[in-house]
C-alpha cells in the first residue's frame, strides 16, 4: 500500500469532542454544507489537488449528525478529490436517504454517469471560483455542465470570493438551472451589512433568485469565535450578514456545519457552538423552521415529509 500523503503544514483536524449545544435544532434539521475527506487509504486524493487535508470520512460525519441533532446532511464534493466523486458517493449511499450529494463533474460528462450520480442522490454540481483551490475552469466548460444537468432537475453551487462577483454575475445569471451559492458569497465583515458590496450580493441574489448558504462564521469572521459571557454567542461579526440575508429571502436559505472545516489554520471550530449561532441570525422559530428544514427539504428531497 502507498503512504498516505501527510497534510498540509498548518492543517487543523477537525474538533476532536464538539459540545453539546445549548440551541434544540428542529426535529428534520439538514445540515446543507459538509464534506467527507477519504479515508485516503480507500479514497485517495486527487493529484490534481491543492491541499492535503485530514481524513475525515463517512462514519465520523454521521456521529456529528447525530451528537447535534441533526437528521440528514447534503455532502459537497470538496476539491481535495478532483472530480473523483467516490467518497462523496459511498457516503450518500451509507446514509440510506439521509443524505444528498453535490458532485463535481468535467465538460465530458457522460449522461450515463450523471444518471448513475443521480440515482445515488447527487442533486447539483458545484463550481469553484477560488484561486486557492483549483484552477479556473473556462466558462464554456462550466456553461456545457450545466447544461448537462439541467434536464436532471439539479442545481448549480457557486464558490466565490466577493471581489469576483461583479464580474461573474451575468455568467451565472445566464445559467439554465437554479442557483445556490456557498457562504453567503463570502462578505468582508470589516465593510458596513449595508456597504456596496453586501448590497450588491444581496441585489444579485433578489435578481436570480438564487438561494444561499447562511454557512462558514467560523471562516468569515474576523473577530473569532470568542462568546460572549457564556451565552455561546460565537462570530458575532458574522451576525449581521447573516441575519440580513436570512430576514431578506427567508424562503431561500439553507444552513450547513462546512465540517470537516477545510483549510483552517487559525482556530478550529466546536460544531457545538455553530448550532448555538442559529438563532442569532435566524430570530423567530418560523424563520429557524425554514433555514433548517422547509428550505433544504424542498431543494434536495422534493415531496418528501421530514
Ligand atoms: C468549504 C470551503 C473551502 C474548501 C472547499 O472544496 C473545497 O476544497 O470548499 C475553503 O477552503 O474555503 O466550503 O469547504
Amino acid at each position: 500500500m502507498s503512504t498516505p500523503s501527510p497534510k498540509t503544514a498548518g492543517w487543523l483536524d477537525w474538533h476532536p469532542n464538539p459540545s453539546e449545544p445549548a440551541f434544540r435544532l428542529p426535529p428534520g434539521t439538514v445540515d446543507a454544507h459538509c464534506h467527507v475527506f477519504g479515508p485516503q487509504a480507500t479514497f485517495p486524493f486527487a493529484p490534481e489537488r491543492k491541499y492535503t487535508p485530514c481524513d475525515a470520512g463517512k462514519d465520523r460525519l454521521f456521529a456529528l449528525r447525530d451528537h447535534l441533532g441533526i437528521a440528514r446532511n447534503v455532502i459537497v464534493q470538496a476539491t481535495c478529490h478532483g472530480a473523483d466523486n467516490s467518497a462523496m458517493v459511498d457516503a450518500v449511499r451509507a446514509a440510506g436517504g439521509r443524505a444528498r450529494g453535490v458532485a463535481t463533474v468535467r465538460p465530458d460528462v457522460t449522461d450515463d454517469e450523471l444518471r448513475r450520480l443521480d440515482a445515488a442522490g447527487v442533486r447539483g454540481v458545484r463550481f469553484n471560483f477560488l484561486r486557492r483551490l483549483v484552477t479556473a475552469s473556462p466558462k464554456d466548460d462550466l456553461t456545457t455542465i450545466a447544461r448537462k444537468v439541467a434536464p436532471l432537475g439539479w442545481h448549480v453551487v457557486l464558490y466565490f470570493e466577493s471581489a469576483d462577483l461583479p464580474e461573474l454575475a451575468d455568467f451565472f445569471g445566464a445559467l439554465p438551472t437554479a442557483l445556490v451559492v456557498d457562504h453567503m458569497g463570502r462578505p468582508d465583515v470589516t465593510e458596513p451589512v449595508d456597504g456596496e458590496q453586501f448590497t450588491g450580493f444581496l441585489r444579485f441574489v433578489d435578481r436570480h433568485d438564487v438561494w444561499v448558504k447562511v454557512s462558514c462564521p467560523e471562516r468569515l469572521t474576523v473577530t473569532g469565535p470568542a462568546a460572549l459571557d457564556g451565552e455561546r454567542n460565537a462570530y458575532t461579526d458574522v451576525v449581521p450578514f447573516a441575519r440580513r440575508v436570512v430576514a431578506e429571502f427567508e424562503d431561500r436559505v439553507l444552513w450547513g456545519t462546512d465540517w470537516p472545516h477545510p483549510n483552517l489554520t487559525d482556530h478550529m471550530p466546536d460544531d457545538g457552538l455553530l448550532v448555538d449561532h442559529v438563532p442569532h441570525v435566524a430570530t423567530t422559530a418560523a424563520r429557524r423552521q425554514k433555514l433548517l428544514v422547509d428550505n433544504p427539504m424542498r431543494l434536495y428531497w422534493p415531496g418528501e415529509a421530514n
